[in-house]
């Protein structure tokens, strides 16, 4: 089979693992690190494509189970895939449905065939075996596709992680199996929470496989900001240099610097769009409350130097208002904003790191973000 995407490794930092890269994909490259926003339902809540693109996104992030239930993958396949279907034109990639196993559980079964949802909607079955998994991602089209995962709920204890682990790494096998399509890549997860025996033994087991991509799960599930760090520590090392390394839902600024500097290329996380639309919007110094008071008059953008379709012509009095009015239009400035401040902090670490200065990067970034 061709490989549907290929990862050209441009460079590395000096003083951190911190790298550089490009992802070819059949819709397009994306330069590394990248942020990709989170459109569960084939929307990027609020933001049409062409603010997508004006506010610097390269690649979505899509989700199988969400589809699957509605409209339902042949719906999609019959409207021309995934990327006609909702008019984005750039690289898609699907998560398989695993976590939702781990964020929708009093709604799942998990067994060694598969996971068995009670549909959110209207209490259908869906049945989601690694099989199925792929098959339903194929019919999606996605430039990217998630082998079927079991990300275990937490707090767990090292045994009940282990099992999880070696489940993952048997679905895994029978994703890669199931494969049909040879202009689709699909990515092996790893598990394994903080223990980095169980890591280790996950990555060479799943690089024995051989998938186009590596994606680290099983991190921002409620551990501390320390053993996130740890997850990555202890995993990064065993991944290929010249694949692509993927950490799953982790969108916080401060843990996307940690964990580029780890060796981490591609993110994603809802928490742009979500905090957008609750009136909480990121920037170099912290989040800001677009509720306060403090914003009735003021006329600045909501950050200074930002050129985002938000910022480059709305005040912050403006988007207070908006919000205190409930228009929808407060969300979506608010999210378009969010998503241009991850893309830039992404673009702005690919700059440091090609010039060797990762490092002092991060440091006056994470000291102007604050705890
Ligand atoms: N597995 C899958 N998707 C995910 C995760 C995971 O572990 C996470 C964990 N942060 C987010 N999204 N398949
Ligand atoms: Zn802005």
């Amino acid at each position: 089979m061709p490989a549907p995407v290929r990862f050209e490794l441009l460079g590395v930092d000096t003083r951190s693992n911190a790298r550089r890269g490009l992802l070819r994909t059949p819709h397009g490259t994306v330069e590394t690190p990248v942020f990709m926003p989170v459109g569960t339902q084939a929307t990027v809540k609020g933001v049409v494509p062409e603010l997508l693109r004006a506010c610097g996104s390269q690649m979505l992030l899509a989700n199988t189970y969400h589809l699957a239930l509605r409209p339902g993958e042949e719906v999609v396949r019959s409207l021309g895939g995934l990327h006609r279907f909702m008019a984005w034109d750039g690289p898609i990639l699907t998560d398989s449905g695993g976590f939702q196993a781990f964020s929708l559980s009093d709604r799942a079964t998990l067994t060694e065939s598969g996971v068995a949802f009670r549909s959110h909607l209207d209490g259908s079955l869906l049945d989601l075996t690694p099989e199925r998994a792929i098959a339903i991602q194929e019919a999606l089209g996605a430039d990217v596709a998630m082998v079927l995962d079991h990300c275990p709920a937490l707090p767990a204890g090292k045994e009940a992680v282990a099992e999880a682990t070696e489940r993952t790494i048997r679905w895994a096998r029978r994703c890669q199996r199931a494969r049909t399509r040879d202009d689709q890549a699909v990515f092996g997860i790893l598990q394994g929470g903080s223990h980095a025996d169980l890591r280790s033994e996950c990555a060479e087991r799943l690089v024995e496989i051989g998938f186009d991509g590596y994606a680290i799960g099983g991190v921002s599930v409620g551990e501390s900001p320390e053993e996130i760090r740890k997850a990555l520590e202890v995993s990064t090392p065993h991944l290929p240099a010249h694949q692509a390394r993927y950490l799953m839902g982790v969108g916080r600024p401060q843990d996307v610097l940690d964990a580029i500097a780890a060796g981490v290329d591609m993110f994603d996380c809802v928490l742009p769009t979500r905090n957008g639309r609750n009136a909480t919007c990121l920037t170099r110094r912290g989040p800001v409350r677009m509720r306060n008071a403090a914003h009735k008059a003021d006329p600045r953008p909501i950050e200074d130097g930002c050129d985002c379709p938000a910022c480059s012509r709305f005040s912050r009095g403006y988007i207070r208002h908006l919000f205190l009015a409930d228009e929808m239009l407060g969300p979506i400035l608010a999210s378009v904003h969010n998503l241009a401040f991850l893309h830039r902090l992404v673009r702005d670490a690919r700059e440091a790191i090609g010039e060797g200065r990762y490092d002092r990067f991060r440091a006056e970034a994470l000291e102007a973000l604050g705890p």
